[in-house]
């Protein structure tokens, strides 16, 4: 094997004397293939250098005579995992990724893709051009672009359909999810599973030329697998998935034109369309999402590579909703987990949800029985606290009262091994006054986890006054560890979620006095995009959470819904009526009881208007995100937006509350927060008067 040196940025490869291709690509022979390898960390994105150092090494093995077939190959993790994110938007550099397509594809030599890790996107696409695959079994394909608010870009969706055929490409392209290299190969998107990826590769391709096998050009095959209607009946099919975001539509009408239209017109419309997303705010708002949510991990001032703490079992005090669902995180996990409560009939139920919940999933074909008992085989529940002795971590999740937290953290000091970390799932409470209950409050925090604990993505890690550093990076690999998205909260009331949250609420309880009514304002939340408005919240909360019969004064309209006997959807009767299947229609009790309210407070009720509904309810949460910002309680402002896309479903084609109040401009907000009586804060007055932005992303 010899190294070829070549010269970069030339068409004319004809002299033998070679120089580097760049910095990122290199061209090696092996016999009388030319082995193309892209090593450029961390997932060897399609930048600028990647593209020219590809396009340069092609025309190099195409031009030596010497070379036969060509193997085109990543060092490092992964195969290309697509384009170049951080690229977009930003004035065009080096070859276009077309181009290095089109010579790919047009190569008089055959091209074999060898891949590993995660081939997806751009990185799919330039695949797709190859004349053949193979792939490591561990390997994953998947065009995920709509998740960017975009479609494959580089004729993903033009060619995967003519591999896979129309159903399976309209699922891949509007999902984005990825398949794995055993269906990869059933579906003969590759050739070849193999075990050395170069190795096995070097052999392909030598097969290919010794059986002189034919340039395979996806663009050549027809796309199988057309039923008539089949596009219009997917729309309805995945309409409430869809609903608000603009990409999933786009990729459909992509793959309905591969399926209708000659390549070269398919892949106009994939153009046009692909530009449309790409200078749209929904994919602006997801793209920022995608990098806001990695750099969420990040906690300033903390050194990345500093050695964590071991959690290799976990302790869990409570086994009610949350503190099983926090269980079942770890228990995912392989982490072994010890769950303690008071009773034993609480132990029982605890432990019989978490099964239960298990089974469904198994049920449902998403995890063997086999898998069941396994996770169940990590579980100890057991009524003595003692047994959390050897804990790494210790969560407790027990009901929100400071006195009991306190106590409990108290008997967890003497009881905990030193070095564990003690964490609190509090949703409101001041973890300071927690860890002072203890002697080690540099190794206590808050892990805030959000209901279904086990389902939703976001994790808030509270960090106290006088949390370690070291405890703090490990709650947050540990989140990672367990599929949550962490973010990082001071303490303060509601640390960032709730404490923006309260402001909505408050809102929102006003308008219905002041003239709307409940299904007003949810229906112009739910058509911003939120899974649901705050009044079917509460219902689906329970609205007597925190209220009790004894000590209601009959104050609010919350308590008269309780003093009435309306609890929310627990007993089909809320803001809203349930029937058996859940259906809701606006309750007219409730509709009374608001109106007594309104006429009893000398309210003169008037039309509300769903502008000022949006306004109202959001801009004070913005208002208080700013203030978060300013107390420094979050980190940055895409953080608090990540807290709201992962804990509280805000849709993340708006890229959160703070990216939002950008994309509408702060002086707006500012002004329509003064209208409201509302006192714009600090920060928010200030990035306004300087036509300043939060995030600097828009
Ligand atoms: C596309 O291809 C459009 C085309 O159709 C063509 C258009 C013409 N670009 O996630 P990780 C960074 S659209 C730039 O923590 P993991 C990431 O920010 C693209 N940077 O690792 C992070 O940086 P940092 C379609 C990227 O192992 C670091 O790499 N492709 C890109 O958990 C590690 O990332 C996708 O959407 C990128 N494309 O997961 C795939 N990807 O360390 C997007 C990653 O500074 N990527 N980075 O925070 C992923 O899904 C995951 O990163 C992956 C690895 C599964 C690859």
């Amino acid at each position: 094997m010899y190294r070829l040196l070549l010269r970069c940025n030339s068409d004319d490869w004809g002299d033998a004397e070679m120089t580097a291709i760049n910095a990122v690509t290199d061209l090696t022979t092996d016999g009388e293939l030319g082995v193309i390898t892209i090593d450029s960390p961390p997932v060897n994105a399609l930048s600028a250098d990647v593209r020219d150092g590809l396009a340069g090494a092609m025309a190099a093995a195409v031009a030596d005579d010497a070379v036969k077939a060509i193997v085109l190959i990543c060092a490092g993790r992964t195969f290309i995992a697509g384009a170049d994110i951080s690229e977009f938007g930003k004035p065009p550099r080096g070859a276009a990724l077309h181009d290095v397509q089109a010579r790919i594809e047009n190569s008089p030599k055959p091209v074999v893709a060898a891949i590993h890790g995660t081939a997806l996107g751009g990185g799919l696409e330039v695949a797709l051009v190859a004349h053949y695959r193979v792939a490591v079994l561990s390997a994953k394909f998947g065009l995920p672009e709509v998740k960017l608010g975009l479609l494959p870009g580089a004729g993903g969706t033009q060619r995967l359909p003519r591999v896979v055929g129309a159903r399976k490409a309209l699922e891949m392209v509007t999902t984005g999810t990825p398949i794995g290299a055993k269906a990869a190969a059933e579906f003969g998107l590759i050739d070849a599973i193999v075990d050395d990826l170069r190795a096995g590769a070097i052999h392909f391709a030598r097969r290919v030329l010794a059986e002189n096998l034919p340039l395979h050009r996806v663009r050549d095959k027809p796309v199988l697998g057309v039923e008539e209607g089949m596009f219009d009946a997917y729309r309805r099919a995945q309409a409430k998935t869809f609903r608000g975001f603009e990409a999933p539509e786009a990729n459909i009408q992509c793959i309905e034109a591969a399926a209708t239209l000659p390549f070269d017109e398919g892949m106009a419309v994939e153009r046009r369309l692909f530009m449309g997303l790409m200078t749209g705010l929904q994919s602006k708002a997801q793209r920022y999402v995608f990098f806001a949510e990695r750099q969420a991990n990040k906690v300033d001032g903390l050194d990345p590579d500093a050695p964590l703490l071991p959690v290799k079992s976990v302790g869990v005090i409570g086994a009610g909703t949350m503190g099983g669902g926090i269980a079942m995180n770890f228990l995912n996990a392989g982490v072994p987990v010890t769950i303690v409560e008071t009773r034993q009939e609480a132990l029982d139920r605890g432990v019989a949800t978490i099964r239960r919940n298990y089974d469904n999933t198994a049920a449902k074909g998403r995890m063997t029985a086999a898998d069941v008992d396994t996770r169940m085989g990590l579980l100890t529940p057991t009524l003595d606290m003692g047994a959390l002795k050897d804990a790494d971590l210790v969560i407790e999740a027990v009901f929100e009262n400071m006195d009991l937290k306190k106590d409990i953290f108290g008997r967890l000091d003497g009881i905990a091994k030193p070095g564990a970390i003690l964490a609190s799932n509090t949703s409101y409470l001041n973890v300071d006054e927690i860890a002072a209950a203890t002697s080690r409050p540099d190794h206590v925090l808050g892990l805030h986890f959000f209901s279904p604990a086990n389902v939703m993505r976001l994790l808030e890690v509270v960090r106290g006054a006088k949390t370690d550093g070291q405890v703090l990076a490990t709650a947050m690999a540990t989140a990672k560890t367990i599929g949550k998205v962490a973010v990082v909260s001071g303490v303060c009331h509601g640390f960032i979620g709730n404490r923006m949250l309260e402001q909505r609420q408050r809102q929102a309880m006003a308008l219905i006095v002041e003239g709307a009514l409940p299904e007003q304002v949810d229906r112009v939340l739910f058509d911003f995009g939120f899974p649901m408005g705050p009044f079917q919240m509460s219902d689906l909360a329970g609205l007597d959470i925190g209220w009790s019969a004894e000590t209601s004064k009959g104050e609010t309209i919350r308590d008269r819904l309780c003093e009435a006997g309306l609890r929310g959807q627990k007993n089909g009767r809320g803001f809203y009526d349930y029937d058996a299947q859940r259906n809701r229609t606006p309750s007219p009790v409730a509709e009374k009881i608001i109106l007594d309210y309104a006429a009893e407070k000398g309210v003169n009720r008037r039309e509300v208007s769903d502008a000022e509904i949006l306004e109202r309810c959001l801009y004070p949460m913005v208002n208080e995100g700013a203030k978060i910002l300013e107390e420094k309680m979050a980190q940055r402002a895409s953080d608090i937006d990540i807290v709201w896309i992962n804990g509280y479903g805000w849709p993340v084609y708006r890229g959160g509350p703070m990216f939002w109040a950008d994309s509408v401009g702060l002086a707006k907000v500012a002004e329509a927060l003064g209208r409201y009586g509302i006192a714009p804060a600090a920060l928010l007055a200030r990035l306004a008067a300087e036509g300043k932005s939060f995030t600097g992303a828009v």
